[in-house]
């Protein structure tokens, strides 16, 4: 037996820092982790922290710094020291800087940069949160890119920032205190971090009553007395509006509230007239009677809460369908009371000296000047990627030729991935920093190997509590934490002095703003200080509690909730939360139906974090093959058993994947998962790249982020093998 001892997890980004102890083998090397329920989060871990050895000391693991010598897109490389390494970036940077200029060069970052210490310094000042690296911004380059591009800002900030001027970590679902919860395009059930779906299901146990919404029943569907509400996916927006055009109908409305506190109730009770019962049922397939009784339900519930996510994200009118949910709970009195949808208290979170943030060197002269001004109003000026493989291949509005991709897979990840990839082979210079090989990498003229969060020292971030994060083990061959491969980098750059050199110094500033010193988070239990514990005031907007200045009312620009918004006017949207329908479903385009009868969903999938754990051999022995989730009605009238190789076709291209038949999902519904298409895991994995049916033309005008839920596709029962590679017959140079 070896020895043991607490820490934190490291392995799924997002960071969201669960409290484990680590279990040693008899060469000290991590065997095992197990829950610490005395850590601030941690009762329960996920599936995938049963993977953590493999994961660590995984083969596939990069251990020094790599140059590539084959031609672009082969994988062969040779080691190099790292000061070589630095040496030929520091070189191609500044020539790249001097020849055409420094915002010629970009950076991407992805999942894999959501390490606390990483989001909190590299965060780009003025954004809400972090969602790209500030790193080239001493260098001149504004063109910072990240994956909130295609993930969480629609929910995170810009819905509730245009509505309620707050961060979706501004406010908490009390689903401890609920009658009712709707479950609301989310799966948290297999969704890290697993401790939502514990309190669901305590929840269900004390008799709360849990509605699902979306077109596959999952886990929260089976609780006591919950409910499956299957949708047609992507009208969520029409149901929400329709709800509240039932509360207006029948007087549910809060009305002090909507007196009081609301900026466009009125134009909005117009607008939502045409939202009738019978009109919603005929968009979204649910029953009018059914619609009629939820709304009921949620304006008279003795508190009603809800938990959303990508299920509402990834449609046309992505941030506006969210908006109309919140809207709704607005309207049916079920913000901000108990068992509610509440305001976190400002003065409960312990606040954090982040002093050391960069602002951009100017969004005007970023390649995203113009496009998706909401997403770069709240991201600190961050052009949104969907323009990148344009700016490298068309040069608009001019070319970016070198990029760095830091913890992201962009060509399993975004939509057509061809395009991405003929806009790698464009570049004079990439960089890949992972912990293994990517495809992305395969384009890289140097690959930089990271170190997971075990092996660094920094710290977890609570709203309410922050924690040292102890080094558990030393880096695995050179790998060098992200962190410090940036500082370093910088350091190289000559400006290194912006960014704390090290986790030492790092710290120290961190926790300057916390009130505590280092010598208090060494001490105190768990290395973890917490904040106040103000009690819990409701109807905060009446209180002077939510806005900076301490007036009533909300931190937007008319201070008041805004159903109709200001700033989606003032760039030239909506301002309510106008429903529309995707680009490509059954009632905007019914002419494709004919040849892509189904509706097409794409997602994570979730034994999985997206492509990273292909690499895990007992994790390809246990998922081997792709699934695409169809129901049983769909796959007999194709023909189609389950594990049946299939293909999934749309407009844009096809996939093989193998089908998995289940009840659990709508007729009409097909869903495949996100993450295959790399160089890692089984064969059937490595060619299974679902992006290749989505497409860059299709997104959320206000978000930017790509319809990946909401596409129309076929499904048909393979016939034979491809050859991988399409030959022309050589007998027909032959011909005359
Ligand atoms: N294990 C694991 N955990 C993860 C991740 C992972 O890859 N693996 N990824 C992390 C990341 S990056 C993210 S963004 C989150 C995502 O977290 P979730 O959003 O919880 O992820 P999904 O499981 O995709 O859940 C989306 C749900 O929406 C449903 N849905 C699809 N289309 C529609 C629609 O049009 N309307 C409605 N109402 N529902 C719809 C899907 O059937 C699915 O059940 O999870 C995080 N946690
Ligand atoms: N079709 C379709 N596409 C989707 C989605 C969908 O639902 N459908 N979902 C979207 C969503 S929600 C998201 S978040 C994106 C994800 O997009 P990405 O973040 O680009 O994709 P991942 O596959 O998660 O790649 C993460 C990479 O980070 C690396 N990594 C993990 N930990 C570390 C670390 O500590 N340091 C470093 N340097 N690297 C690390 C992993 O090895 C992996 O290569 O994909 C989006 N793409
Ligand atoms: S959610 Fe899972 S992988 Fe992420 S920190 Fe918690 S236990 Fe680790
Ligand atoms: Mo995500």
């Amino acid at each position: 037996m070896g020895r043991k001892q607490e820490g934190i997890c490291g392995l799924c980004f997002h960071s969201p820092g669960c409290g484990v102890i680590v279990h040693f083998d008899e060469d000290d090397k991590i065997d095992r982790l197990t829950p610490d329920p005395d850590a601030p989060l941690g009762s329960v871990l996920c599936p995938i922290a049963d993977s953590a050895k493999q994961v660590v000391y995984s083969e596939k693991r990069i251990q020094q710094p790599l140059k590539r010598v084959g031609p672009k897109g082969t994988l062969k490389f040779e080691p190099i020291s790292w000061d070589e390494a630095y040496d030929i970036i520091v070189e191609n940077l500044n020539s790249l800087k001097h020849k055409y200029g420094p915002e010629t060069v970009g950076f991407y970052a992805g999942t894999g940069s959501y390490e606390r210490s990483f989001k909190d310094i590299y965060q780009l000042k003025g954004s809400k949160i972090y969602l790209a690296s500030s790193i080239l911004f001493p260098f001149g380059s504004p063109n910072t890119f990240g994956v909130g591009a295609p993930c969480y800002t629609s929910l995170g900030v810009l819905a509730p920032q245009l509505t309620m001027g707050c961060l979706h970590t501004d406010m908490f679902s009390d689903v401890d205190n609920s009658d009712l919860i709707l479950v609301w395009g989310t799966d948290p059930s297999t969704s890290t971090p697993p401790e939502m779906f514990g309190r669901l299901i305590t929840a269900a146990n004390e008799g709360a009553r849990i509605i699902v919404i979306d077109p596959r029943r999952t886990n929260a569907a089976r609780l006591p007395g919950s409910e499956w509400l299957p949708i047609r996916p992507g009208s969520d927006g029409a149901l929400a509006l329709g709800l509240s055009h039932i509360l207006i109908r029948d007087d549910w409305v809060d009305d002090v509230f909507v007196e009081d506190w609301t900026l466009g109730y009125d134009e909005f009770a117009e607008y939502v007239k045409e939202f009738t019962p019978e009109y919603v049922a005929q968009l979204t397939g649910i029953e009018t009677d059914r619609i009629e009784q939820l709304a009921e339900e949620i304006a008279d519930s003795e508190g009603a809460s809800y938990v959303m996510y990508t299920g509402l994200e990834y449609t046309k009118s992505g941030v506006q369908n969210l908006r109309a949910v919140m809207v709704l709970w607005a309207l049916a009195g079920q913000f901000d009371v108990e068992g509610g949808r509440c305001f976190a208290r400002r003065e409960n979170l312990i606040p954090m000296d982040k002093s050391c943030q960069i602002q951009t060197p100017g969004y005007e002269k970023s390649i995203g000047k113009g496009h998706f001004p909401v997403y770069s109003y709240f991201c600190g000026g961050e052009p949104h990627a969907n323009l990148l493989p344009k700016a490298i291949l068309e040069s608009e509005p001019y070319k970016i030729r070198s990029l760095f991709v830091l913890g992201a897979s962009i060509l399993t990840s975004w939509p057509d991935p061809q395009l991405w990839q003929n806009a790698f082979d464009e570049l004079d210079f990439m960089v890949s920093i992972d912990l293994q090989l990517t495809r992305d990498a395969a384009w890289a003229d140097i690959v930089l190997p990271a170190t997971t969060a075990f092996e660094q020292e920094s710290y977890c971030y609570y709203g309410n509590a922050l924690r040292l994060r102890k080094k558990i083990i030393e880096p695995v061959g050179q790998s060098r934490s992200c962190y410090d491969i940036l500082a370093e980098l910088a350091n190289r750059l000559e400006y290194g002095h912006l960014y704390p050199q090290d986790s030492k110094a790092l710290l120290e500033q961190i926790v300057q703003g916390t009130g505590h010193t280092m010598e208090d988070l060494e001490q105190a239990p768990k290395n973890t200080v917490r904040g106040k514990t103000q009690p819990m005031v409701y109807r905060k907007w009446e209180k002077g509690l939510l806005r900076k200045d301490g007036k009533p009312g909300f931190e937007t620009p008319s201070g008041k909730f805004e159903i109709k918004s200001t700033i989606l006017e003032q760039f030239g949207y909506n301002g309510l939360p106008k429903y529309e329908e995707s680009i490509e479903t059954p009632v905007s385009n019914p002419r494709m139906l004919k040849r892509y009868p189904l509706i097409l969903g794409t997602g994570p999938f979730k034994p999985d974090m997206k492509s990273c754990l292909r690499a895990i051999p007992d994790f390809m022995e246990k998922y081997p093959y792709p699934m695409v989730q169809m129901n049983p009605e769909d796959a007999a009238a194709r023909n189609i058993k389950t594990k049946d190789p299939v293909v999934i076709k749309t407009a844009r291209g096809s996939v093989m994947m193998r089908a998995y038949l289940t009840e659990d999902i709508m007729e009409g519904f097909v869903y495949a998962p996100v993450g295959g298409g790399g160089p890692q895991g089984t064969d059937e994995w490595k060619k299974a790249n679902v992006n290749i049916l989505t497409d860059l033309e299709q997104f959320d005008p206000i978000s930017g982020f790509p319809v990946y839920k909401t596409l129309l596709c076929q499904v048909k029962k393979k016939k034979r093998q491809r050859r991988g590679i399409a030959v022309q017959d050589p007998s027909l140079g032959c011909v005359g």
